[in-house]
C-alpha cells in the first residue's frame, strides 16, 4: 500500500464523482459512507461485520475518547486501530461539534474551549493544538480541524464570527499537524445558511492547500433545500482534486442529492441509532419492527440481501427481539442498516461509473 495520502478521480457524471482515497492503511472507495464509531466501537457491531458490509473507513470522536478512556491511554495501548481492532482507515472528528452539543459549562475564546465532561463534570480544555495532538495520539488517519459549528437558525453576525474563528483555527491546526505524508488534516467549511460566507470560508480554506475539505454546519436545523443550496455554492469553490466530506449527513435521500452536487464522503449515526431503536432500512422503505403488524410475519426484511440479518431472520423474530429489548435485536437491525447504507454507496459508485447516476438516483429515491 501507498506510503502517502492521495485522492484520484476515477469518473465523473455531471457533478457526481467516483474516486479513490489511498493511504498506508488502505483505500476508500468514494462516494463513501463512514459508520460512526464514536467511542471506539460501532455500537452493536463486531468490526469484522463492519468490514464485511463493505465499509472502507469508520469515524471516531476526539471528544468521547479524550474523556474516556483518555487519549494518552489509547496511545499507550497502541493507538485506536489496535485498541478497537480496526486496522483500516480511520477518521476522527475534532471535538468542536461534540463539545458544543454534549458538554457542560462551556466557555469559548480565541484560544479554544474550556468545558466540563458530560460524564463526571471534570474540567477540560480543547484548543486547535490539543485537538490535533489527541487525534495524533489516537493515530487517526484523517484528522479534522477544530471548528465552531453554529446551530441554525442563527444571526448572521454570529454565523460570521464562528466561521472566521474556524478559519483561524484551521491555520493553527494545519501548523500543529505539520507534514505527515501518510495522513491528512481536513479543513471544515462553515458559514451557516449565508451563501457569501460559505464562499468566503471555502475559498480561504482552499488557499491553505489542505489534503481534503469538509462541509460542516449543515443538517443542524435547516430545511434540506437550504442545505442543498449551500452545497451548490460551496462545492465549486473547493479544489476538484481533493476529497469533500459532508459532516453528519444523512438520510439516503440527503446522500443521493449531495453526491449529485459533488460530495465524496459522509458519516451519520442514522443507520446505527435507528437500528438500536427498532427501525430497519429496506429497499421498500423504513420498517418499524416495534409495530404489532410484524408479530406473525414469517418474511425476512429482504430475501435478496447479502446480509444475513436482512435475509435469514423473520420479521416476527426481529419484532420479538425488539419488544423484549434483547441485545440481539439491536445487533441484527444495526447490521441490516449498515449493509443497506453500504449497498446504497456501492450502487451510487456503480451508477457514476456507468454514467447513469441521475437515472439510478431517481429509481432509488422512489
Ligand atoms: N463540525 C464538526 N463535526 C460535525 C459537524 C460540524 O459542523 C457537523 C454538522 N452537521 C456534524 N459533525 N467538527
Amino acid at each position: 500500500m501507498s506510503d502517502t495520502f492521495s485522492f484520484k478521480l476515477l469518473a465523473t457524471d455531471g457533478k457526481a464523482r467516483r474516486g479513490e482515497v489511498t493511504m498506508p492503511r488502505g483505500k476508500i472507495r468514494t462516494p463513501a459512507f463512514m459508520p460512526v464509531g464514536t467511542g471506539g466501537t460501532v455500537k452493536a457491531m463486531y468490526m469484522e461485520q463492519v468490514r464485511g458490509v463493505g465499509a472502507d473507513i469508520i469515524l471516531g470522536n476526539t471528544y468521547h475518547l479524550m474523556l474516556r478512556p483518555g487519549a494518552e491511554r489509547v496511545a499507550r495501548l497502541g493507538g485506536l486501530h489496535e485498541f478497537a481492532r480496526w486496522p483500516h482507515p480511520l477518521l476522527t472528528d475534532s471535538g468542536g461539534f461534540q463539545v458544543m452539543s454534549l458538554s457542560k459549562l462551556r466557555k469559548l475564546t480565541e484560544h479554544g474551549v474550556t468545558f466540563r465532561s458530560h460524564i463526571d463534570g471534570a474540567p477540560y480544555e480543547m484548543t486547535p493544538e490539543r485537538s490535533i495532538e489527541i487525534q495524533g495520539l489516537l493515530d487517526s488517519d484523517i484528522q479534522m480541524q477544530l471548528d465552531e459549528c453554529t446551530a441554525l437558525p442563527a444571526e448572521r453576525k454570529e454565523i460570521e464570527r464562528a466561521m472566521e474563528l474556524s478559519l483561524r483555527w484551521a491555520e493553527r491546526c494545519k501548523a500543529a499537524f505539520g507534514e505527515q505524508p501518510g495522513k491528512a488534516m481536513f479543513g471544515i467549511v462553515q458559514g451557516g445558511d449565508a451563501a457569501d460566507l460559505r464562499v468566503r470560508s471555502a475559498q480561504a480554506l482552499a488557499a491553505m492547500g489542505l489534503k481534503g475539505y469538509a462541509v460542516g454546519g449543515l443538517a443542524v436545523g435547516e430545511p434540506q433545500a437550504v442545505m442543498l443550496d449551500m452545497l451548490d455554492v460551496t462545492c465549486p469553490e473547493l479544489p476538484a482534486d481533493k476529497p469533500r466530506y459532508l459532516m453528519g449527513v444523512g438520510t439516503p435521500d440527503d446522500i443521493l442529492k449531495s453526491v449529485a452536487r459533488g460530495i465524496d464522503m459522509f458519516d451519520c449515526v442514522m443507520p446505527t441509532r435507528a437500528g438500536r431503536h427498532g427501525l430497519a432500512y429496506t429497499r421498500r422503505g423504513k420498517v418499524n419492527l416495534r409495530n404489532a403488524r410484524h408479530a406473525d410475519d414469517p418474511r425476512p426484511l429482504d430475501e435478496e440481501s447479502d446480509c444475513p440479518a436482512a435475509r435469514d431472520y423473520s420479521r416476527a423474530y426481529l419484532h420479538h427481539l425488539v419488544r423484549s429489548q434483547e441485545a440481539l435485536g439491536a445487533m441484527l437491525l444495526t447490521w441490516n442498516n449498515l449493509a443497506y447504507y453500504q449497498k446504497l454507496m456501492q450502487d451510487i459508485r456503480a451508477a457514476i461509473e456507468a454514467q447513469d447516476f441521475a437515472n439510478r438516483a431517481a429509481e432509488i429515491s422512489e
